[in-house]
């Protein structure tokens, strides 16, 4: 597919479930992709063809099966393996410093407990913000507390931006880390990795991005700004679940100690201790999701060859159609910033109606999105509400489901006796 052939329809002919129809041939919308996004048929296919023809253990057999599963993972002849599809999708120097983890949440765990174990002192400060996910905020919560460190939060402005103004006075030669998401999975605030990477830098501190939201939206590049870290999950890139990426800089993963220990992660075990196995296998105790981190490798090739620019003016161009159409609800506000600040996610509030009727009510007409706090309760907290209504938009999405949106919440307004 060239970037210039963008066409919705096609796409959507690449994903089974499209096809699928609800009792009584109702028609689905489904917007929310922010929590898990649907599967081409390329990646269907390729854990299935993992299964069916060489399915194996990764890293133990030397008979072909396993040597074709090793392959897959990590190249071999002429196949790139996925954990080099991984790389060059991060834009990473190299291909031994992504780690298969389960997901973003276990990416960041995986940090806390391993970096933070060992190089949080009791005066260092970690540095996150306040619109968070809480697998981007627990873990630190944790961590800090054990270490006698403490966790410091960026604010936020009124429209849901973070207020950098306050950085200066946060940001200091005490914070060694600083763990921020690029795209908010409420508000859909893209924040500047850049700035906050040259500050942090500037205090010698560490920066953390995690990428959930992010990485199945426009192009990342871990070398510029030069991070740390980057945590996404495979699932929300259109890949299966119960695999994630967790990429660090060489150094910082050497420096570290393993978070899970037994099989795979180890170079030798004697009675009384063992030593580690290089990277990547270090941080890959036990057995990978195999067919799981295999078919990543399909979603990877599969938005490679869409391409960002198309996905980008895609998305972007629905979401200003959203945006726009959205105004025409009464009693709707759209939370966080304005559209150019904006990934394809918008979370809303509608005066007197309560998120999960709205939610109920927009499922009886196929249009799937999610309400609640959406791990984000410090967030909602601020925000002055405990929960909203979140629609979010991927690549296959169309104006059909916007306006299918927009049809259900004046039907769910109708129904609430709101209008
Ligand atoms: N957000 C949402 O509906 P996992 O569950 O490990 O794949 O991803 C966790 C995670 C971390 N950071 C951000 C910014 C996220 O959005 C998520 C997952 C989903 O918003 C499920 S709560």
């Amino acid at each position: 597919m060239a970037e210039q052939g963008f066409n919705v329809l096609k796409i959507r002919e690449d994903f089974p479930i499209f096809s699928q129809r609800l009792s009584g041939g109702k028609p689905f919308f489904y917007l929310d992709s922010a929590a898990s996004a649907q599967k081409p048929r390329c990646v269907i296919e390729k854990e299935i063809e993992v299964y069916e023809q060489y399915y194996a253990n990764a890293y133990r057999g030397v008979y072909e099966f396993g040597a074709r599963v090793d392959e897959e993972l990590d190249g071999g002849g002429d196949r790139e393996g996925v954990r080099e599809k991984v790389r060059r999708l991060l834009g990473a120097s190299s291909a031994e410093e992504v780690i298969f983890t389960s997901g973003t949440t276990m990416s960041i765990n995986l940090v806390a407990n391993a970096w933070g174990r060992k190089f949080l002192q009791p005066s260092d400060e970690v540095l996150i913000t306040l619109m968070e996910h809480h697998a981007n905020l627990v873990p630190w919560q944790r961590i800090t507390a054990e270490r006698g460190a403490k966790l410091r939060y960026i604010p936020l402005s009124g429209d849901g931006r973070l207020d950098l103004a306050a950085l200066d006075e946060l940001l200091t030669s005490r914070t060694r880390l600083v763990a921020v998401t690029r795209m908010s999975n409420v508000l859909g605030t893209v924040n500047p990795i850049d700035v906050i990477t040259k500050r942090a830098k500037e205090q010698g501190a560490l920066v953390l991005v995690d990428g959930a939201q992010s990485v199945p939206h426009e192009p990342t590049n871990v070398l510029d700004p030069p991070i740390d870290f980057l945590a996404f999950s495979g699932h929300k890139l259109f890949g299966p679940s119960g695999i994630g990426v967790l990429w660090g800089r060489r150094e910082l993963l050497e420096a570290m100690d393993p978070f899970l220990c037994g099989g795979h992660m180890i170079s030798e075990v004697y009675l009384d201790h063992s030593t580690w196995a290089p990277l990547p296998a270090k941080f890959e105790a036990g057995t990978i999701p195999i067919a799981q981190a295999i078919a990543l490798g399909a979603a990877v090739d599969y938005v490679d060859a869409i391409g960002w620019t198309a996905i980008h003016e895609h998305e972007q161009q629905l979401l200003e159609y959203a945006w726009d159409r959205l105004t025409e609800v009464p009693g709707l506000t759209v939370h966080g910033p304005g559209l150019e600040h904006r990934g394809p996610i918008l979370s809303f509030s509608i005066e007197g109606a309560h998120p999960e009727d709205l939610a109920q009510l927009l499922n009886l007409k196929g249009v799937f999105v999610r309400h609640g706090h959406h791990c984000t309760m410090p967030l909602h907290d601020h925000l002055g509400v405990p929960a909203t209504v979140r629609a979010s938009f991927a690549l296959y999405n169309t104006r059909e489901d916007v306006d299918a949106l927009v049809e259900g919440l004046h039907f769910a307004r109708k129904k609430l006796r709101l209008a």
